[in-house]
């Protein structure tokens, strides 16, 4: 099949929320009834899928207090609802497909307006700073919500050690877009790699982490293994996966959200109850697992540590 870029199919990609919680479970469900129907109560093949994909704990772990008093979205729903679009658009896709990512032998290439652009192995990454663990609540722009224990580091620290120059005004990342190993890519539902950015007082926020695990273990590869980005102010598609490149630059870098649809997705997009997306109200989310909404909080809850960055800016002009 001939797939042609359509932005229009693009924009009907993102599914509208409250449509596919019900019918992710009702398909859960249904399909775990008919394993048990049909194999006497074995396990029904998703399951199977996840229970043998290699765990690895991450040691030295330290609790930050950059965490939130909420209870955690169970690592079950963490790991199996998920936004990857390389692995597929369906929210089971990438804990089904993602098992064919290699993370290893894997590298970080960080370049531009740094005095000392540098490759970097993911093993030396992982020793840069010490590694914590940060309940954040995370924001997905479908209006749903999870509370989630990442475990890493500040992106700073990373970004320190090429010493950015004057110039750096944003930073732009690229993640891996591999047609061998990723079905999606073969696709043309984004412009790949998928290509996110930020401000660099963003990327420098002492919140935004550089994120190499989750519940005390290596990242899931449908998690964005093996290091991905989490800016918990912003809805979720900021928070780019799987990243093999880091350009310091001068100018505000095109998203792949931005590029497929600019009215609906812009450069900030801080979480932002006031501003709704064009197709839907953003002012309330379902946190996965619980049936009310809640209503969402400005900066996703997280208003005293980044409302300043900011200040005198038109969020809806900005959005
Ligand atoms: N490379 C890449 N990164 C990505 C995405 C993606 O499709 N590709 N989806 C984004 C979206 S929309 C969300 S909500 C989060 C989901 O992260 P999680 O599955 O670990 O919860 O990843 C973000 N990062
Ligand atoms: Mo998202």
């Amino acid at each position: 099949m001939h797939l042609i870029h359509r932005p229009d199919i693009v924009a009907s990609e993102i599914t509208p929320p409250d449509v596919y919680l019900d019918r992710r479970r009702f398909i859960g469900q249904a399909a775990a009834g008919a394993a048990v129907l049909a194999a006497g109560g074995l396990l029904d093949p998703r399951a199977a899928r996840a229970a043998t994909a290699p765990r690895e704990k991450l040691i030295g772990v330290k609790k930050s207090a950059w965490t939130v008093p909420e209870a955690l979205t169970p690592y079950q729903d963490v790991t199996t609802y998920n936004n990857y679009y390389e692995f597929g658009t369906d929210k089971a896709d990438p804990s089904e497909n993602a098992h064919t990512l290699k993370t290893r032998p894997w590298t970080v290439r960080i370049e531009g307006e740094c005095a000392k652009p540098a490759t970097f192995a993911i093993e030396d990454i992982l020793k840069i700073a010490p590694l914590e663990e940060r309940v954040y609540r995370m924001r997905c722009v479908e209006a749903w919500s999870m509370v989630i224990p990442w475990v890493g580091y500040p992106l700073s620290e990373l970004l320190k050690k090429v010493e950015p120059t004057g110039s750096a005004k944003f930073v732009e990342f690229s993640t891996l877009a591999d047609p061998q190993t990723m079905p999606g890519v073969r696709g043309r539902v984004l412009q790949w790699p998928y290509v996110e950015g930020l401000r660099i007082d963003e990327a420098m926020h002492p919140l935004t982490l550089l994120t190499l695990g989750v519940y005390g273990e290596v990242l899931p590869n449908q998690n964005g293994a093996p290091v991905r980005l989490v800016v918990p102010w912003k809805y979720g598609f900021k928070s780019a996966k799987s990243i093999v490149r880091i350009r310091l630059v001068d100018k505000m870098p095109v998203s792949a959200w931005n590029r497929a649809q600019p009215s609906e997705y812009g450069f900030f997009s801080n979480v932002n109850p006031e501003v709704d997306h064009p197709r839907w109200s953003q002012a309330k989310e379902r946190r996965i697992g619980e049936f009310r909404k809640r209503d969402t909080l400005m900066f996703n809850g997280y208003a005293d540590q980044v409302a300043s960055l900011y200040s005198g800016m038109d969020l809806r002009k900005w959005f």
